[in-house]
């Protein structure tokens, strides 16, 4: 077995298999001091090739395992995949290795929020739950720990579910689809296709939930062949989760149950209504209580780095949005906010267009920010807003941003792209960002 990427994933698949009794192989392109780390802690047996990817090691291998983030057209992989070698994903392989029913969740933004809600409402049910995947820990780990649970919650990705054949989800979860990953896709379609590999194997005794209000999601929607739940907060449903007047409420079966007053919801904006209308969808599923439901949406505040308040300094109000990677995120987090805004974004670019943001920025955005790689990309993308400025660091552009913004108005870090030319990840770039926030008290 030859296991591809040594970081998290791939030293959890390369433990698994290696107690599983496999001869296992383990190939990174980065060099022994980069992965020294993960390195330390394989199992000495693991045969190890570091500092690319030698051929025979993918040709002669019974089976391929690749961590999320390689790409399947390397050409290793592609070559090893014409000599017959069959190639999976982690997840393939943590599900042939489970019989825990698995709720996925998917999508372009919101999957960790809704991973853990749902997660966090289980929990209070009183299920046993892991709650993994993207969000952090990898369905092997799980495997090797060998816990008992009653499900396994786990936030999914495009690049997971490129390598799956079997992977059968008991509810599937799709909050919505738009572009991103555009560096590793040849094209949206590309991207939608690996997201609707999440229902491919599901049979009408599995459950399928969906984003009524989201065109590409409908889209899918047809192709389907679990039994179809919607959820919408635009829309009454005759059949669903949806919002009633003021209530989040459940129509199953005919009945309706009211679920939640939305004023008592403590997670902001709009978009994180839809990841609560998904999350309730799967709570009432596993026959979770109105009354148990209430109480963590009353109590469940978010999670940090995603409209995350910060501070407010004279009446200006910081949130940090550093999670907003793409285009379709920073739509969704400025239609949640009323007050006038200076918004920070830029950073790597990802392939894709950014002039979907023109509009949403000419009637929410008072002044616009930019830093990174990308910030003459995207300035080119607003031909008429004004105005525009650049920033060379993070920390400038808060003290930017601070001189200019009066009292009621937001500061709001909402990047639409990937940290990687200034950061080590987005989480870098949130505490950054707070830190230069903090620092304008002094
Ligand atoms: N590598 C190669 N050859 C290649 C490409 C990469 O050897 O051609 C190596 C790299 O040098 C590196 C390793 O592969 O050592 C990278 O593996 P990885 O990126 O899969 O890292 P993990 O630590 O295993 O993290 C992955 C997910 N990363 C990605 O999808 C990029 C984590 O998602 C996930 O939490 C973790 O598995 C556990 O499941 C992060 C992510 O950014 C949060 N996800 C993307 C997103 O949310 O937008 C999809």
């Amino acid at each position: 077995m030859t296991v591809v990427g040594l970081a998290r994933t791939g030293l959890a698949v390369a433990k698994l298999l290696w107690t599983k009794g496999a001869k296992v192989t383990v190939t990174d392109s980065r060099t022994e001091a980069e992965v020294f780390q993960y390195l330390n802690e394989l199992p000495p047996q693991v045969d190890v090739r570091l500092g690319g990817h030698p051929p025979e090691v993918f040709t002669a291998a019974d089976t391929i395992i690749t961590s999320p983030g390689v790409p399947f057209n390397i050409p290793p992989i592609l070559q090893a995949q014409e000599a017959g070698v069959r190639v999976i994903s982690e997840l393939e392989l943590a599900y042939r290795l489970t019989n825990v029913p698995i709720i996925a969740i998917t999508g372009t933004n919101g999957k960790t929020t809704t991973t853990t809600l749902i997660g966090n409402l289980l929990n209070k049910a009183g299920k046993q739950v892991f709650v993994g995947g993207n969000i952090g820990v990898p369905l092997a780990e799980e495997v090797l720990s060998a816990s008992k649970r009653d499900f396994w919650v786990a936030e999914v990705s495009s690049f997971q579910l490129e390598g799956i054949s079997l992977f059968r989800p008991s509810i599937a979860v799709l909050l919505n689809i738009s572009p991103d990953h555009l560096d590793r896709y040849a094209s949206f379609d590309d991207y939608v296709a690996a997201k609707a590999k999440l229902f491919v194997n599901q049979t009408p005794q599995d459950t399928a939930i969906i984003n009524a209000d989201d065109e590409v999601a409908r889209r899918i929607a047809p192709e389907i062949r679990a039994h179809k739940l919607f959820f919408s907060r635009k829309q009454s449903l005759d059949e669903g989760i949806m919002l009633d007047g003021d209530w989040v409420v459940s129509r199953l079966s005919g009945r309706q149950t009211q679920i939640c007053p939305v004023n008592e919801i403590k997670l902001l904006g709009l978009h994180n209504l839809e990841n609560i209308l998904a999350a309730v969808a799967v709570a009432c599923l596993c026959g979770l209580k109105a009354k148990t439901i209430r109480q963590e949406l009353s109590r469940f505040s978010g999670l940090e780095h995603r409209s995350e308040p910060v501070a407010e300094i004279n009446g200006v109000r910081f949130i940090n949005d550093s999670k907003a990677t793409n285009v379709g995120a920073v739509i969704k987090s400025l239609e949640s906010f009323e007050a006038p805004l200076t918004l920070i974004a830029g950073g790597k670019d990802k392939g894709g267009d950014y002039s979907p943001l023109a509009d949403i920025i000419k009637r929410k955005v008072k002044r616009l920010i930019l830093i990174g790689q990308a910030r003459d990309k995207i300035a080119r993308a607003l031909p008429g807003f004004e105005p525009i400025q650049l920033a060379d660091s993070l920390q400038a552009a808060v003290e930017m941003a601070f001189s200019q913004a009066e009292p009621g108005e937001i500061v709001l870090l909402s990047p639409a792209c990937a940290s990687f030319d200034m950061f080590d990840n987005f989480e870098q770039r949130g505490q950054v960002f707070k830190q230069a926030v903090k620092e304008l008290c002094h």
